[in-house]
């Protein structure tokens, strides 16, 4: 099982390589990997299992953060409505995107960056992909739009793909700025204003 200390930290070049496509026919290895990939993060929300093997919670993992720099990522994330939804994704590319933009008011954390960095992250609101999905052990290609919590899940992921991290997107300047196309993600039960 992959723990904390296969996950590698800001600093460490690997994080900012970019990754390369997964090889088509898919090996058994990567299958494998990814399976780990989305177990890690089950497990680091499991009451039982996160705190026994002190995992940091986490909503998703890509393969660049355990030093592999393929197109593989894994997330187990709750909607704004408290829907659950696994992507287990092999060779995500990104189609197309909304103008308008979304953010965490919390800002965001990340399992490969030891230190709170405070500030904002503007990602594009509305987001259509395409990638292999893992669905009962067979790899389906499919096309997926993600709005809002989701969305910004999957940029985070998609990023370090790219070998970006949070921090890089934070607005040097004024890290609390807000462009006039840019709201905030809004979960279920919080009061308007919040
Ligand atoms: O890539 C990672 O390091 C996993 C991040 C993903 C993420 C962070 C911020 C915003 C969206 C996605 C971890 O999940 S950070 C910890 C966390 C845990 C629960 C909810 C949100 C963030
Ligand atoms: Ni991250």
């Amino acid at each position: 099982m992959i723990l904390m200390n296969d996950i590698i930290r800001e600093g460490n070049e690997l994080l900012r390589v970019k990754s390369v496509d997964v090889e088509i026919p898919v090996k058994e290895e990567d299958i494998n990997l990814l399976k780990q990939m989305l177990e890690y993060v089950h497990n680091s929300v499991d009451e039982e299992i996160g705190p026994k093997y002190n995992l940091r919670p986490s909503v998703g993992l890509a393969a660049p953060q355990i030093g592999i720099n393929k197109k593989i990522i894994a997330i187990s994330a709750y909607d704004e409505k408290g829907r659950l939804y696994d992507f287990p994704l092999i060779n995500p590319k990104i189609l197309s995107y909304s103008d308008e933009l979304t953010y965490l008011k919390t800002g965001e954390g990340c399992l490969s960056v030891d230190r709170d960095v405070e500030g904002l992250v503007h990602r594009r609101k509305k987001i259509k992909f395409k990638a292999l999905v893992l669905e009962d052990n067979l790899l389906v290609e499919k096309v997926i739009t993600l709005k809002g919590y989701l969305a910004v899940v999957f940029q985070h992921e998609y990023d370090h793909l790219q070998g970006i991290l949070f921090p890089d997107r934070i607005n040097k300047e004024n890290p609390f700025f807000v462009p006039s196309n840019s709201t905030p993600i809004k979960f279920a039960g919080e009061e308007e204003n919040d």
